[in-house]
């Protein structure tokens, strides 16, 4: 059976590559909103996925330095800081932090709104385990959900917040909702065209009777388009193949949404009013050979304007719209525009799984199938299968070191390479002024679950200030035995309580770690279907371990997320908050105790066994299936 699926599958691979010209000729490319959600913001790429020469605007675009917030933002944070304050005082009001007046205080601060407490939001990587959790997450703070702002629950923070980042499986999770015009996770679970994981995604969308597709089809058409670029004159990898994949099963659109730019983000309306929060997806940078830890890795971000980083090695951002334009100070020539495809970015953040595609050539299939996913995937060296080809946009830019600025080629590989596989990085940036960080933590450290371990790499990186930290502060994270031993890795934990206690000013961290409430979401990082019921499943599950089972584990819980958020602002205004505040620090702080003894295992049981996602959780078919499933294919 093991072969069958390969065979048939690696056949139609060759019938999609030998005979690609006759379906080359259906290029309607037509966006009706048939499927319940809006289309989204803008297919504003020139020619699809093939980046295309354009005039440059009147002003060039330019790299510019990282010592400061583009313009685009500072001027953007002006409007969403104005914006949040309506949804920020509903909803610290309906968390009932007793002995607090939210809308007084609410109404004071916004005067001024350095004052405001600035809201981040990180959705770690993993894979659909990661995408899936982190919905449920966003689903509970998402204020247009059904009876997230009921008693106990906590609808209404996404609104509140300022920035929402994310990477790989979690980057996954963001694009679908940016892409798709700020939907929501209730429209993309209802939709038929998105979030449709019952399929492994090399056989393409089980939509086959809407869009008749076939998989042969599918990848046609994913070939077409990664040549397409090839043939404008760009490098291609596998990234572009995976990225061109993902699309089809994240943007409702036809085609997989060619047109799409992570760029047309920053022209969406809501987001250019300030309605919501700002997407940043990141991704790391590795040189061929090089080894990338997590002390030194340079971390780049895609932000709805710019793609760059911080980080001393380049400490300079360039325009994400004009992307593979050549940004030298003697050129005068066109710009580039259309390289910033939004599966593109989405892929290159979670590059890892570009080996997938590459596992099924390195099995005994027969020689020709072989060479028709040789031609298709191209000779790349096992070394740098996960590896993204951008243009260098910094190449000859004085402010990076000689090895960036020599480069015509720029390699990034996805956000979790380094370990940090929360996406701290942009939300810890010292001109971001980020006051709380609710950091969705769907790692796999131990049988799938976390451990901390990502925390734990942000922490030391942080450590080396004046070096690749660059002046970034992060509380203290303690060793991953004591995550275990104390249970950190199983509840809702906050770092960085006692300012007094930083070297210099950081956010206090909201953890939230994967765990089972009412589903064993634990899923392998490289299963690659899921049922319906098991989606919904594990939504479910990322919703309860958020709100705390609705708070039915705490109901003192939400007034403690409002604490959490108002700390640092607080001390800024030297506003007291209440007793009830001091109790909710008293137990969900680290205080500071270790326990770094040898953890023997760790194999949490379900903490609430009620409901429908409890039984199905029960049944051995749920995680048997699926594995079974992921071996097949990619073994
Ligand atoms: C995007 O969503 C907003 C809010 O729901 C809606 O007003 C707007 O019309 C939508 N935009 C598009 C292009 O569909
Ligand atoms: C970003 O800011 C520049 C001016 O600083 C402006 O020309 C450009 O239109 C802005 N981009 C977007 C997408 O708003
Ligand atoms: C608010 O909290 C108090 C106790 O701190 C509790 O008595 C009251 O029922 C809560 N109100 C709501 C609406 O949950
Ligand atoms: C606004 O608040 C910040 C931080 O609390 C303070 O530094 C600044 O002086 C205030 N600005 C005004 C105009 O009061
Ligand atoms: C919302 O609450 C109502 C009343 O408690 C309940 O009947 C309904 O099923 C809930 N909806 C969801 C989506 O949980
Ligand atoms: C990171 O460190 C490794 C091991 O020391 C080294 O091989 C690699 O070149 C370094 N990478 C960068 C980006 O400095
Ligand atoms: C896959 O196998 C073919 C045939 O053996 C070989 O030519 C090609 O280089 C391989 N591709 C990769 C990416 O390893
Ligand atoms: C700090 O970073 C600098 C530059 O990246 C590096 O040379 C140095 O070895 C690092 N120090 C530590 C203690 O990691
Ligand atoms: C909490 O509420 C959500 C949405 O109403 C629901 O899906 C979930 O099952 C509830 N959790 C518990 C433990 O009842
Ligand atoms: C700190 O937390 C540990 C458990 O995590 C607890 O045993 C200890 O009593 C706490 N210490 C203080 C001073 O609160
Ligand atoms: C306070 O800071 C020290 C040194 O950075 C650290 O070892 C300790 O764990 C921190 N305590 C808390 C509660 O974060
Ligand atoms: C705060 C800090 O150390 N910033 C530095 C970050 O890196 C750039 C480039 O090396 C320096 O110019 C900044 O001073």
């Amino acid at each position: 059976m093991k072969m069958k699926v390969k065979a048939k599958f690696l056949a139609l691979l060759a019938v999609a590559c030998a005979s690609a010209t006759p379906f080359f000729n259906n290029d309607i490319d037509i966006d009706i909103d048939i499927y319940g959600i809006s289309p989204r913001a803008l297919p504003n790429a020139p020619n699809k996925y093939a980046p295309a020469s354009v005039p440059c605007p009147s002003v060039r675009p330019s790299i510019r330095s990282a010592s400061t917030l583009s313009p685009n933002e500072t001027a953007w944070l002006e409007t969403r800081k104005k914006e949040v304050v309506s949804p920020l005082t509903s909803f610290l009001t309906r968390l009932n932090i007793t002995g607090f007046d939210a809308k007084a205080y609410m109404q004071q601060v916004s005067s001024n709104t350095s004052d405001v407490p600035t809201i981040g939001i990180a959705v770690s990587g993993g894979g659909y385990r990661a995408m899936l959790n982190g919905a449920g997450a966003l689903k509970a703070f998402d204020g247009r959900t059904a009876n997230s702002t009921a008693t106990g629950q906590l609808g209404g923070l996404l609104q509140s917040s300022t920035y929402l980042s994310a990477l790989s499986g979690g980057g996954w999770l963001v694009g679908s909702v940016f892409i798709n015009n700020f939907t929501t996770i209730q429209a993309l679970q209802n939709s038929e065209r998105t979030w449709d994981l019952r399929t492994n995604i090399l056989e393409g969308p089980d939509v086959k009777h809407l869009q008749l597709l076939s998989t042969a089809e599918y990848w046609t058409d994913l070939v077409k388009a990664v040549h397409s670029k090839k043939h404008a004159g760009f490098n291609t990898s596998i990234t572009d193949y995976w990225g061109r994949a993902l699309s089809y099963q994240f943007i409702n659109a036809s085609d997989g949404g060619p047109s799409y730019t992570w760029s047309s983000i920053a022209m969406m309306e809501n987001f250019k009013t300030g309605r919501i929060p700002m997407p940043l997806l990141v991704a790391d940078g590795r040189n061929p050979g090089e080894l990338v830890i997590g002390s030194n890795s340079t971390v780049y971000e895609f932000n709805p304007w710019e793609f760059g980083t911080f980080d001393p090695a380049i400490y300079a951002f360039a325009p994400l719209e004009y992307l593979g334009s050549d940004f030298t100070d003697t050129h005068n020539g066109s710009c580039v525009r259309g390289f910033d495809n939004a599966g593109f970015v989405m892929g290159t953040s979670s590059s890892l799984f570009n080996q997938g595609l590459l596992r099924l050539n390195s099995t005994s299939i027969p020689e020709t199938f072989k060479k028709a996913i040789a031609s298709i995937l191209e000779a790349v060296g096992q070394a740098n299968d996960d590896i993204a080809n951008y243009p260098n946009p910094f190449y000859s830019y004085s402010g990076s070191t000689a090895a960036i600025s020599s480069r015509r080629e720029l390699n990034v590989v996805d956000g979790g390479e380094d370990g940090q596989n929360v996406p701290f990085h942009p939300l810890i940036q010292p001109a971001r002024n980020v006051d709380v960080i609710f950091a969705v933590d769907s790692t796999a450290n131990i049988h799938n679950w976390p451990n901390g371990k990502s925390l734990v790499r942000t922490y030391e990186r942080s450590l080396n200030s004046t070096g690749v930290g660059n002046g970034t502060a992060f509380p203290a994270i303690p060793d991953t035995n004591t995550f275990l031993n104390l249970g950190l890795n199983k509840r809702p934990t906050f770092f960085g309580c006692n300012s007094w206690n930083l070297t210099a000013p950081a956010p206090l961290i909201v953890y939230l770690p994967n765990a089972p409430y009412t589903y064993m979401s634990n899923k392998s990082t490289y299963d690659l279907s899921y049922s319906n019921a098991d989606r919904d499943a594990m939504i479910e599950n990322g919703y309860n371990v958020v709100t705390k089972g609705n708070s039915t584990e705490d109901e003192t819980w939400p007034a403690c997320v409002g604490c959490a958020i108002l700390a640092r602002s607080a001390e800024r205004t030297g506003t007291d908050l209440p007793d009830l505040c001091g109790r909710c620090f008293q137990r969900y702080c680290w205080n500071g105790t270790l326990d770094s003894s040898e953890v023997k295992d760790y194999e949490p049981a379900l903490l609430i066994r009620t409901g429908a996602a409890g039984r199905v959780a029960g049944a051995p078919w749920g995680v048997s299936l699926s594995a079974l499933v992921a071996w097949v294919v990619w073994m």
